[in-house]
């Protein structure tokens, strides 16, 4: 409860703040974009990481400010970047059922995007995969919606949950993010390579684009490649990232 109280006042006095990690292009090495995750520094308890904080928000009910700061936080940030010339590729952003559960999600969405200026074409949503599994008519509808916009949206996690092809085929989904703990084992376990294939070949010809999350070491980047991945994500590229290294990083790629 403490520590509840704590992340009501923390919004309020900017004990948060983003880190953001790059997904790359696995054959160039390029950013093709990145993930924005939350951070939160107690002024006592020190770094509480959002393993923690993120189930704390959803059982306190501040899960749905936490979002909606997350993504003003975001656009802005976003939108500072384009005018400043740097290429972004995609800002990706978590989003909890909660929020998608809310009838005014999609217009908070909109009005934050017009608020900051920032293109919906950059953004990116995420949601879980198993999050999606156990959702209503009335969010799948919103995510139509939302796409209809011009946001892409990303199934976090895939592969822990059970969402079946025929489920699959019909959201308006434009990309699948390989859980990491199926490249864990990809180095010594064939069935985790043959996970890694197998949602990789359905992804693929389902038209997503398919990121293989959780890349830690060169091998683990090469056994990935040769399953036929081109996008990844992990901290053999880069970990999450401040704000100012993000913006000299694609300084310097400009
Ligand atoms: O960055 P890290 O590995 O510590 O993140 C742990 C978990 O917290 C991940 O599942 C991640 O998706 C989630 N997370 C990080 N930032 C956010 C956020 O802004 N909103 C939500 N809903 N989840 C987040
Ligand atoms: O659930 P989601 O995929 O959003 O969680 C992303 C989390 O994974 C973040 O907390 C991020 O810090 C973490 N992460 C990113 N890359 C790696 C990695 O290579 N190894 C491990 N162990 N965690 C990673
Ligand atoms: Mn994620
Ligand atoms: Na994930």
């Amino acid at each position: 409860v403490r520590l509840g109280n704590d992340l009501r006042d923390a919004l309020k006095q900017n004990q948060l703040f983003l880190q953001y990690q790059p997904l790359v292009d696995l054959h160039t090495g390029e950013w093709i974009g990145l993930e924005a995750l939350a951070r939160w520094q107690h002024p006592l308890e020190g770094n509480i990481p959002p393993g923690v904080f993120a189930p704390l928000a959803e059982r306190t009910g501040l899960v749905v400010q936490l979002g909606e700061w997350v993504l003003r936080q975001v656009c802005t940030q976003g939108r500072l970047w384009l005018e400043a010339g740097l290429d972004v590729g995609f800002i990706a952003v978590n989003i909890a059922a909660p929020q998608l559960s809310r009838t005014g999600f999609v217009a908070q969405l909109r009005q934050i995007l017009k608020e900051t200026g920032f293109p919906a074409r950059y953004l990116e949503l995420e949601i879980t995969e198993s999050s999606l599994m156990n959702t209503d008519q009335e969010s799948i509808d919103r995510l139509h919606e939302i796409r209809d916009m011009g946001v892409s949206l990303a199934i976090d996690d895939f592969g822990t949950g059970y969402s079946s092809l025929s489920y699959l085929k019909n959201l308006p989904i434009d990309k699948l993010k390989i859980d990491q703990s199926f490249v864990e084992g990809a180095l010594t376990d064939h069935r985790d390579q043959a996970v890694i294939r197998a949602i990789f070949d359905m992804g693929t010809s389902l038209g997503f684009d398919v990121v293989t999350e959780g890349i830690e070491t060169e091998e683990q980047e090469q056994a990935v490649l040769s399953l036929g991945c081109r996008m990844g994500q992990g901290f053999f590229f880069a970990r999450p990232l401040d704000v100012e290294t993000v913006a000299s990083a694609l300084g310097k790629a400009a």
